[in-house]
C-alpha cells in the first residue's frame, strides 16, 4: 500500500470556512485504489508553511502529494500546471504580507507539476464535474506551498508526483461570504476523489 498526503488549509481573509480543510478530515485514513491516504491541514502563513509541508514530506514519507486550496470565485475544479517563484500578497493569518518577494533565492524562476493534471480534468469533465487546468496559482500561500514543495523534491531528487489542485466554495462558504460561486460539498469531495484515482491510475 501507497501513501498520499494530502493537505488542505484553514479558513483566510474573507473565507470564513475552507471546504478543503474539510476534506482533508475526512479523507484521512482513507484508502483509494492503491493509496493509503493521510489528510492534513495547513496554516496560512507564508512564514511558516512551506516548512510545515516539507516536514510533512520528512515525516510521512509519502509516495505522492496532492495540495488543495480554495479559489473563491473560481468555478471550475482547476489543477494547477505551474508554480511560480514568487510570494506577493495580503496579509496572511499572522498578518504578513509580502510584496513581491522570491520564495527561493536559489531556486528556479518556475516548477511545473508533476500530477497528471489533463488526465484528471478529462476524468472529471468525462463524470460531469466542470474542470480545467489553471495557469497560474496566484502568488499567495497555494503557489507558496506548491512551489516549496516542488523545490524540496527536486533539490533531494525524490520520485514523488506533486502539485496543486484549486476547487471552488462550497454552498456552506458561499452562503456566509454572500458572493461567489458555489459547489455541494460532497460534489468538491467526490471531484478529488476522482483526482486522487487518476494519480493512483499513472502510479500503478
Ligand atoms: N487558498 C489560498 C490560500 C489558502 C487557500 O485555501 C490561495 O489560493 O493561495
Amino acid at each position: 500500500m501507497k501513501t498520499l498526503l494530502v493537505t488542505g488549509f484553514e479558513p483566510f481573509l474573507s473565507f470564513t470556512v475552507n471546504p478543503t480543510m474539510k476534506i482533508v478530515e475526512e479523507l484521512n485514513g482513507k484508502c483509494i485504489g492503491d493509496f493509503q491516504i493521510v489528510g492534513k491541514t495547513m496554516t496560512v502563513d507564508f512564514k511558516s508553511s512551506g516548512n510545515q509541508l516539507i516536514s510533512l514530506l520528512k515525516d510521512i514519507k509519502p509516495d505522492a502529494v496532492i495540495s488543495l486550496g480554495l479559489a473563491g470565485g473560481r468555478t471550475k475544479i482547476t489543477p494547477e500546471r505551474i508554480a511560480i517563484n514568487i510570494k506577493d500578497g495580503e496579509a496572511d493569518n499572522e498578518g504578513h504580507a509580502p510584496r513581491d518577494e522570491v520564495i527561493q533565492p536559489d531556486g528556479p524562476v518556475a516548477y511545473l507539476s508533476t500530477l497528471p493534471i489533463r488526465s484528471m480534468v478529462e476524468k472529471l469533465n468525462e463524470l460531469g464535474f466542470p474542470a480545467s487546468i489553471s495557469n497560474t496559482a496566484g502568488t499567495y500561500l497555494c503557489n507558496n506551498v506548491m512551489y516549496e514543495g516542488l523545490h524540496y523534491i527536486n533539490k533531494n531528487n525524490l520520485d514523488i508526483p506533486s502539485g496543486f489542485i484549486h476547487i471552488p466554495a462550497s454552498h456552506e462558504l458561499a452562503i456566509q461570504h454572500g458572493n461567489i460561486p458555489s459547489w455541494s460539498h460532497e460534489d468538491l469531495r467526490e471531484s478529488i476523489v476522482t483526482c486522487i484515482s487518476e494519480l493512483t491510475a499513472v502510479l500503478q
